[in-house]
């Protein structure tokens, strides 16, 4: 097969230079020659070994160091670790052909916890390298990314990576190479597909292909008609197929790559074959029929891939690693490379591997050609995408002023005129080392200065030589002699002895390792100038909101305007290229570029919109996959330390896009991240950067749900609840019920009614679990509610709705429909048209269900609109009902954590006594604040006044005082408006607590890679854990197993150390946090039959997960935990019985 070899000749292809700051900055201006691309992958599978390559070939780092130097990693726990944690953006030169190109390259961090990071990334490019690796293949954050790719709008192509494991550690012939490929391919593909026709992108879809073309149906039959059907229609950028260019196979630690067309210019010159028809044919089943020069499409037979590409890689990994030097030369010589001594006579085949390859293959050329030609430049943005990003919510684009609509033409055009509107969009902002900021750094030395410093340190040295001899110096030494040597506007004072090439300046005047903040941005139209006035737009700036408050428009005078919220005007301070670890001054940022903003840090917190025109809109926000989950809370070692931590704690708020940062109602400080390695590295930014003080960390604190179940049919012992059992659980249920106040009226089915304290009006509500399927519907749709309700209340308020999209009614239906689908059946009967609420918050998993006569109010339509007076005043307080809703599901009665899946509903509300006691009594009470002293009073009130189960008579003492005229005795209760949200409250907690209480624990899905022989103890460690195995499979052709399994976030820390220890480091799990899930103990289980007592002993100590749980959210948010410690049961047991 060596033969092959001697039909290549070495051409010089695409070239790179070490490229100038001048070089750079001229090539920002050719917009249409700008790629702003990021590489996504999932975590290890090479995306910053293969930036090292592009980077080397731009000569920033040498060739021999790329791969090795992880160049990107620039931070120390990054190379320790040996993963990526921050995005960080390079600006690359390439040249080919005539063209030269300006490369913005952004790493993106693969695991998990760093989610966040590949969002801000994607935002501000336009095209991504989505790289695989070979032997994985599609892996989790493989879909998790290129789901982001897709919902950015942005193009992706495909880099098939470490292409030598399938040759050295697999031990895969070209053929079963090939087919693995394929097979990669086309889990891809698949994927693209699911991405394409799931709902998000279904329009999308519909408008870009008619026709839905799979790759591996493409018209076979044209290809023997030579020269038909080449200009294929232009849906094929959809999916990926080295045929159309868009994918290329690489090592890139071994330095080479390629795309088929690379082979298909050689071979169409070599075999005499049109390189059109080599491109559509060196990848399929196609084989050649050397003799006739003829291409036939072929199963079975070794395809061109294999014969022509595949095998001649193969035989020089074998010549190399078999040592066998006379192939090696003969490969060497005609392939026409030069190899130099060193790496020829190296002992480390994987030496003289990278040697011949990178020349033979250049990866960076076969990837950044591959870049230049299928992604798009900033040019090229389509129309579409501009719409997307400046609709937030759920605002039509055409709803939007005129003045907002023209700016889609400035997207589109990157124009830099003046009179373009300048708009960037900052992603994120990150710390950098004041230090290490330009202004601060010193100037890199030109060559002319670095001889004159040589002559300088030979003069001194030469100074002290003669010193020591006791000579007098030649001449004085000058004192601030070179100011030619020291950069500009730096004069050097003292006359001390230089270190050469070290730092010229004094460290900055704001002291030593000063954070400073650098904003990740790009300018989207317009030039971005150092000194330029700008709006810097926070997430909810609106310009129909500014048009409402300033009737002048857009175009008045900035002296002019009124205070207008969620806006800010700022300088643009500093511009920076953003160079990997350094970062570079610049005067002025053309439109299209990838660019770092100095001195926003007072005015931007994470992201945010800076426009020159205030008819911008804000951006949408950044769509972040991971939801932080893990919460700690930290407190100094020295409590006299909390001011710095504070301080630090708003520092590392700032620089993570992710993580969130909080004081909880106990005072302490929490710290909500994605995962643990995630919560690790903002620990160490606290105390090492940030804080810069020792801290204590907490236990992490895990969040838990409440919900009611449906009473249980067996007992825990499994066998049915019989008869005489009943008697038994009916009389724990009495004792439960005994925590229910007097007062509180409780019917056989749960129903509570509870009158407010000064008995004007009395409530009845029932609790009800939730269909699961519900309660999902409800998680899926949050920020549709979210919307919804905002509009129900905007029209409640009298003000006319912004115009809501066409899209987002059809979802709001469309949601409407799904919950009458599972909320059917006699106990849910017009349950979905009398929701009025859901909550917490207003759009969380529980709903409010209004089954009230008198007052009818639904979320959809809004109260219905009844003149009477007494209807108003229904409405009026029906708030105090919906807040008394929203505070009980914020947090439950077991463990004060916020419920899920529960129905409250309102069976009853009766305000008659409000009505007949008339309006004059309900204003005094509304208006006298008389809270503090209703509090001490109340309970005096409360204790003689009510009397359980009759509601209605309890209000006979306050109608007597009111007549009278007096100043009420209900007064002493507080306004009527907050007895009806206590009430309410109250009432929402009984009926919960009269009902099966369960915890939802948080769940993460567990996605662990590990080979055959680790397994068992993969399944050891899930199972210590409570994890379940949902799924194992075994990639083709490996002895890899992918297992998808689930773990309650509670048992997941060290899960990951303890998988790697157990595993000796070969498998890692990654772990994303999915779902909420019941944990199906009773956390209040006691045993209560015979058979229970048997099985579970008296004490009932055993483990009850639940009630674990439970305790330790209680203990930990301080409330009174029943910890039976039950000596002598016997004794106890007699006692209730006797009782
Ligand atoms: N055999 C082989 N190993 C590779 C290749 N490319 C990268 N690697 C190795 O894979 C490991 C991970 O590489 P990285 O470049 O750090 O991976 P990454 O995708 O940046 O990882 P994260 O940033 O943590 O998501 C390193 O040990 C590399 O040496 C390749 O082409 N072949
Ligand atoms: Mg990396």
């Amino acid at each position: 097969m060596c033969d092959a070899y001697l039909m290549f000749s070495h051409r010089k292809q695409g070239t790179m230079v070490l490229s100038s700051l001048d070089k750079i900055i001229h090539l920002q201006k050719n917009t249409a020659n700008i790629r702003n691309i990021c590489v996504l992958a999932h975590v290890d599978h090479g995306k910053t070994t293969l930036a090292d390559c592009l980077i080397s070939s731009n000569g920033i780092i040498s060739s021999r160091l790329a791969g090795k130097l992880r160049y990107m990693d620039s931070r120390e726990d990054e190379q320790v670790r040996g993963i990526t944690m921050k995005s960080s953006a390079i600006s690359l030169h390439y040249t080919t052909g005539n063209e030269e190109y300006l490369i913005n390259l952004i790493d993106s961090p693969g695991h998990v916890d760093f989610s966040s990071e590949v969002s801000t990334a994607v935002r501000i490019c336009d095209g991504c390298i989505i790289v695989v690796d070979a032997v994985e293949g599609v892996c989790p954050q493989t879909q998790a990314v290129l789901r982001q790719a897709w919902l950015e709008n942005i193009r992706p192509v495909l880099v098939i990576n470490k292409i030598d494991r399938l040759i050295v550690e697999l031990k895969f012939s070209p053929q079963e190479a090939y087919a693995h490929l394929k097979n990669i391919l086309e889990q891809i593909n698949a994927l693209t597909g699911t991405l394409f026709t799931s709902k998000v992108l279904e329009e999308r879809a519909d408008r870009e292909t008619e026709s839905r073309v799979n790759p591996s149906s493409e018209p076979g039959e044209q290809v023997y008609d030579w020269s038909a059907g080449l200009e294929d229609t232009d849906d094929s950028h959809l999916y990926f197929s080295p045929d159309q260019g868009n994918v290329v196979f690489t090592s890139a630690v071994d330095g080479w790559g390629f795309g088929v067309e690379h082979f298909a210019k050689i071979y169409s010159q070599k075999i005499g074959i049109k390189k059109e028809v080599l491109l559509k044919t060196l990848w399929g089943d196609y084989s050649i029929n050397m003799k006739a020069k003829k291409i036939v499409k072929a199963k079975g037979k070794k395809p061109l891939f294999v014969q022509l590409i595949l095998e001649n890689i193969w035989s020089l990994y074998d010549a190399v690693l078999k040592k066998d030097r006379e192939k090696i030369d003969k490969i060497v010589t005609s392939l026409g490379l030069k190899i130099g001594a060193r790496e020829a006579r190296h002992s480390d085949p994987k030496v003289q591997i990278n040697a011949i390859c990178s020349q033979w293959l250049p990866i960076s050329h076969a990837v950044l050609a591959m870049v230049c030609q299928k992604l798009p430049s900033p040019l090229d943005m389509a129309a579409e995408r501009v719409e997307r990003l400046l609709c937030a919510g759920s605002q039509a684009f055409d709803s939007l002023p005129p003045e907002t609509q023209a700016l889609k033409a400035a997207f589109m055009k990157c124009g830099s005129e003046d009179t373009d509107p300048v708009i960037i969009f900052v992603s994120k902002m990150f710390a950098v080392d004041a230090k290490a900021l330009p202004q601060n750094r010193p100037r890199l030395l030109t060559q002319e200065e670095i001889a004159q410093r040589r002559e300088r340190a030979r003069q001194r040295h030469a100074e002290k030589l003669a010193a020591t001899q006791g000579q007098a110096p030649a001449e004085p030494p000058q004192d601030g002699s070179a100011p030619e040597t020291s950069p500009k506007g730096e004069q050097p004072k003292g006359d001390e002895p230089r270190v050469e090439s070290a730092a010229l300046r004094s460290p900055p005047q704001d002291g030593d390792g000063q954070e400073s903040f650098v904003a990740f941005a790009r300018v989207f139209s317009g030039v971005a100038r150092r000194g330029k006035r700008i709006f810097v737009l926070g997430p909810k700036y609106s310009p129909v909101e500014f048009l409402r408050r300033v009737p002048l428009g857009f175009n008045t005078p900035l002296e002019d305007l009124p205070p207008i919220p969620h806006m800010a005007c700022c300088t643009l301070e500093n511009l920076y290229l953003l160079m990997g670890r350094e970062l570079e001054d610049l005067e002025e940022v053309p439109p299209g570029n990838v660019l770092g903003i100095g001195g926003l840090q007072d005015f931007v917190l994470k992201s945010a919109t800076l426009c020159s025109v205030l008819s911008c809109p804000p951006f949408i926000p950044l769509s972040f996959e991971a939801t932080p989950i893990v919460r700690v809370a930290v407190e100094p070692k020295h409590p006299s330390e909390m001011p710095q931590l504070v301080k630090g704690m708003k520092l590392l708020n700032q620089a993570d896009p992710c993580v969130q940062v909080l004081i909880q109602e106990t005072g302490e400080h929490v710290l909500v991240t994605a995962g643990e390695v995630h919560l690790q590295r903002c620990l160490d930014d606290l105390t090492e950067r940030f804080a810069k003080i020792q801290i204590s960390v907490s236990e992490p604190i895990i969040p838990f749900r409440e919900t009611i179940t449906k009473p249980p049919k067996v007992d825990m012992v499994n066998e049915e609840i019989g008869k005489q059992q009943k008697v038994a659980v009916i009389h724990q249920t009495k004792e439960d019920q005994s925590k229910i106040p007097e007062g509180v009226q409780v019917d056989a089915d749960g129903l509570i009614t509870m009158t407010t304290p000064n008995k004007l009006a009395t409530l009845s509500v029932r609790a009800l679990p939730l269909p699961e399927e519900v309660t999902q519907i409800l998680e899926e749709n949050s920020d549709l509610i979210r919307s919804l309700e905002q509009l129900t209340s905007s029209v409640n308020e009298g003000r006319d709705a912004q115009m809501i999209h066409q899209k987002t009614q059809e979802k709001i239906r469309e949601f409407k429909g799904k919950l009458e689908q599972y909320l059917t059946g006699r106990k849910w009967r017009n349950t979905v048209d009398q929701i009025w609420s859901f909550g917490p918050r207003k759009c969380g998993p529980n709903i409010l269900v209004n089954k009230s006569e008198d007052f009818q109010n639904s979320v959809w339509t809004g109260p219905a609109i009844k003149a009477s007076k007494e209807a108003s005043r229904y409405r009026d307080l029906g708030n105090s009902i919906v807040s008394g809703f929203q505070l009980a599901t914020l947090s439950g009665p077991m463990c004060e954590e916020p419920l899920m899946g529960v129905c409250f509903v309102l069976e009853r509300w009766d305000l008659s006594k409000l009505e007949e006691q008339g309006s004059g009594g309900r204003h005094g009470q509304e208006q006298r604040d008389v809270a503090q002293d209703a509090q001490r009073e109340g309970e005096a009130c409360a204790g003689g006044g009510e009397q359980p189960g009759l509601p209605d008579g309890g209000s006979e003492p306050s109608e007597k005082t009111s007549q009278k005229g007096e100043p009420s005795p209900t007064d002493c209760y507080g306004p009527f408006s907050g007895q009806l949200i206590a009430t309410m409250k109250e009432a929402c907690r009984y009926a919960l607590q009269v009902k099966p209480q369960r915890l939802m624990a948080a769940m993460y899905t567990c996605d662990i890679m590990a080979t055959g022989d680790v397994l068992g103890r993969v399944y050891a460690v899930l199972s210590k854990r409570e994890g379940r195995v949902l799924q194992e499979e075994m990639k083709e052709g490996t002895d890899v197993f992918t297992v998808k399994a689930v773990l309650p976030v509670a048992e997941s820390f060290g899960f990951a150390d303890e998988i790697r220890k157990r595993t000796s480091g070969l498998a890692s799990p990654q772990l994303l946090f999915s779902h909420w899930e019941v944990v199906p103990s009773d956390p209040f289980w006691v045993p209560t039959t015979e058979e229970e007592y048997l099985h579970f002993g008296e004490k009932a100590d055993s483990e009850n997960q639940a009630r674990k749980y439970m305790n330790a959210v209680r203990k930990r948010k301080g409330l009174s935990v029943e910890e039976k410690i039950v000596e002598h049961a016997e004794k106890q047991r007699t006692l209730s019985k006797n009782k």
